[in-house]
């Protein structure tokens, strides 16, 4: 078990989340963090320190008839602390932010991936991974997330240094306004340039393809091997002896890290938007087409094809856009008629740009 207990700032824990809480009816709770999910067990970090959770019927009947969502990894909950160390979810608090994807059943659904960060860090690794256009997908997530997205190039120890230039170039070309870092989690060169991100109460998600070296850097980042410190026992609800990985560590420089299995294929949960927020050069290069619907395929006066004849936008990138705008509707067609509010909220790329606070490229 973690002997660590941390104060609820140190869990990430603000007003805002407090007088969330105030509103919510019920006696003897506490503010807790989920750290740890594996099907309907939980494990939740309090001031008290870590305790295995299971969701109270109520909560669990509301999810099941879509009045709450799920809840994942990173959520603040309202929980009641049994007299046998275990403890009971009663609340989920509203979110303020999260990572979701499409689920690929038979309805789309969106699932959360991890919720409340702060940065997403899109980890790639500089080998066979390296691929722009999947980073423009989670790129894309990134925007959709409300948290502020960072790439991690990872494995800089393995390319040439002029072949690094080049592949930290291209990346910067595909995601306007993200900061682009090199670093190596095993030599742990550049590693020290991803602790400015961190500070007591900030919450940073990894995510990436399985193998890019996300919990490698996490231990890098961490500065200690947690693995084996990463694993609760627990019983379920039959009395059977059930693991739940622990994902959510803490560098004693502060922070909160959490580290995510790798995705082996990424539904993309996105609107518009966010997708404009990835293309941005895209967007801006459309203002300037004759028609304001301009599909930018066969219309007179369109900009973006101009820019792509004179060479001015690479037409792969181009491309890469259709086909996520594409998913994006497919998905929307799928989605079980229950239309995320936030889908119209916001109007415009630029807003969401303000909303993260200027000066892009330097978080
Ligand atoms: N050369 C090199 N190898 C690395 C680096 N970082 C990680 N690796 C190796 O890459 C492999 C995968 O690393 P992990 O940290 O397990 O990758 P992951 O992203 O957590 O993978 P999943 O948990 O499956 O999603 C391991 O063999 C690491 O030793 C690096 O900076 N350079
Ligand atoms: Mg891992
Ligand atoms: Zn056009």
């Amino acid at each position: 078990l973690n002997h660590n207990t941390y104060t609820l700032h140190q869990l990430g824990w603000n007003d805002w989340f407090k007088n969330l809480a105030a509103e919510l009816p019920g006696e003897n709770m506490v503010p807790a963090r989920i750290n740890g999910k594996s099907h309907s067990n939980y494990s939740i970090l309090a001031e008290t320190g870590e305790h295995p959770a299971s969701l109270e019927g109520k909560l669990l009947r509301g999810i099941q008839n879509g009045l709450s969502e799920n809840p994942g990894v990173g959520d603040w909950v309202l929980a009641t602390l049994l007299d046998d160390g275990s403890a009971r979810i009663r609340h989920m608090l509203p979110r303020k932010s999260a990572l979701y994807r499409n689920s690929s059943g038979r309805v789309t659904e969106k699932q959360v991936i991890v919720a409340n960060l702060d940065y997403i860090f899109i980890v790639s690794g500089l080998d066979r991974d390296f691929n722009v256009r999947r980073l423009e997908r989670y790129v894309t997530m990134g925007w959709e997330s409300g948290a502020k997205p960072v790439i991690v190039l990872n494995k800089a120890d393995l390319p040439g240094e002029l072949e690094l230039e080049g592949m930290k170039y291209a990346v910067e070309a595909v995601a306007p306004f993200v900061p682009v870092h090199l670093v190596s989690a095993l030599s742990g060169s550049g590693v020290n340039d991803l602790e400015k991100y961190l500070d007591e109460g900030v919450t940073v998600a990894l995510i990436g393809s399985s193998g890019c070296g996300k919990s490698t850097l996490v231990n890098s980042i961490a500065g200690i091997d947690l693995q084996e410190t990463r694993e609760v026992r627990q019983n379920d609800s039959r009395g059977r002896h059930t693991t739940v990985t622990r994902d959510i560590l803490f560098p004693e420089r502060g922070g909160i890290l959490i580290d995510n299995p790798g995705l082996r294929e990424i539904q993309l949960y996105a609107d518009e938007e966010s997708l404009d927020m990835t293309f941005s050069d895209i967007a801006e290069l459309a203002v300037d087409c004759k028609f304001s619907d301009c599909t930018h395929q066969s219309e007179p006066g369109c900009n973006v094809r101009r820019a792509i004849e004179e060479g001015e936008l690479d037409e792969s990138r181009f491309e890469s856009y259709l086909k996520l705008q594409k998913e994006l509707e497919y998905h929307e067609l799928r989605r079980s008629g229950k239309k995320d509010p936030k889908l119209k909220e916001i109007s415009k790329f630029a807003k969401k740009l303000r909303k993260h606070g200027k000066n892009p490229g330097n978080w």
